[in-house]
């Protein structure tokens, strides 16, 4: 059977379903291409320099590391000159980064986490790119972006995706019409078609959570754990396996491969945010791909797509994964 590449299947999907605009398309291709270089710079490793800490702190207060900083850049330079954006949002960055005035501007806005799952880079687990993108308001061209551009619900996007730097450099992808999954062959250096309309079990006996937080969860989350810990003779009737990665591209690849729930909700260690994950480069795009793939994702009973956000960095609880057990989950909270 002849390989599909990533290029034949955005071409397919622009003439055959009119989903994918030429801008888009190309849009996908370079942030796609970007994701090669990104794989490519966490593959040298301790020979090419690149592990540790950068000695910066992002607009979170976090650590930054070194390939936190190199993803970043990969990404602002492959998509500043290309005409298909007019700005550009980072979990590594203050505020938004505008197309600078000696390059054209297009009407798509680009969203991303470079590096999800950083406490994984200098341990050699797998890590991940996660991206979003949206259609920018009308006029855009005329005018300055600005972050109240970005502030559209997760249901506005286009296009949402993750490249996976694992075993297998993989990137999984949705243009709103399911979910494929490409993976990176390295001789031909491009990304081959290898799985095609994902599904994700609807019902399943595997959750991930960080159980060392235990303590300071909130009520209905530490009922859920506990009526899963009870195994076969508890309420629910079945033995729970548990899985965590700590790095959120790893855990939503196994749930679209095998099925299972993925929770990371609010709790007392920081009471006064909405939870640890960003809304707009994690859960969002995470999100439409979870419900692309026949599951859910809540904040806790409402869809994480539905929420409007209000700031570019908000964070927001997140419980996604298998439908039923979504359902589950959100029964606790009522
Ligand atoms: P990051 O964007 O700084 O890497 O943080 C997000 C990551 C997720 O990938 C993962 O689910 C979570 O943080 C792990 O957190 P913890 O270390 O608290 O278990
Ligand atoms: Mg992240």
């Amino acid at each position: 059977m002849k390989k599909k590449t990533l290029t034949q299947y955005l071409v397919e999907q622009q003439r055959e379903n009119q989903l994918v605009s030429a801008d888009l398309r190309l849009l996908l291709e370079v942030v796609s291409r970007a994701c090669k270089s990104i794989g490519h710079a966490v593959s040298k490793g301790a020979l090419g320099g690149v592990l540790g800490n950068q000695g910066s702190e992002n607009v979170q207060g976090e650590a930054q590391k070194k390939l936190d900083v190199i993803s970043n850049d990969i990404l602002l330079e492959a998509n500043a000159w290309g005409g298909l954006l007019a700005a550009m949002a980072s979990e590594e960055m203050d505020t938004i980064h505008k197309i600078p005035s000696h390059y054209p501007k297009g009407e798509y806005l680009l969203l991303f986490d470079p590096l999800d799952g950083s406490s994984n880079i200098d341990v050699n687990v797998s890590i991940g790119t996660i991206f979003s993108i949206l259609k920018a308001p009308e006029g855009i061209k005329d005018r300055e972006a600005t972050e109240e551009d970005f502030l559209q619900a997760g249901r506005k996007q286009v296009a949402a995706g993750y490249a996976l730097y694992g075993p297998q450099t993989l990137l999984v992808l949705t243009i709103g019409n399911g979910v494929v999954a490409f993976t990176l062959d390295r001789e031909l250096g491009s990304w081959v078609l290898t799985q095609d309309n994902i599904r994700i079990p609807e019902d399943t006996k595997e959750f991930s959570i960080n159980m060392s937080n235990l303590r300071h969860w909130d009520e209905p989350i530490k009922r859920y754990i506990e009526d899963c810990l009870a195994g076969e003779t508890g309420p629910r009737g079945k033995n729970f396996n548990m899985r965590w990665v700590a790095s959120m591209v790893a855990e939503v690849h196994r749930i679209l491969q095998r099925g299972g729930i993925f929770m990371y909700p609010w709790d007392k260690r920081e009471p006064n945010k909405p939870g640890k994950l960003r809304l707009m480069y994690e859960a969002n795009p995470m999100s439409m791909l979870v419900e692309q793939a026949g599951g859910a994702a809540v904040d806790t009973v409402n869809p994480i797509l539905d929420i409007q956000p209000t700031h570019i960095h908000q964070r927001v609880s997140v419980i996604l994964g298998s439908k039923n057990e979504v359902e589950t989950v959100k029964t606790y909270f009522k």
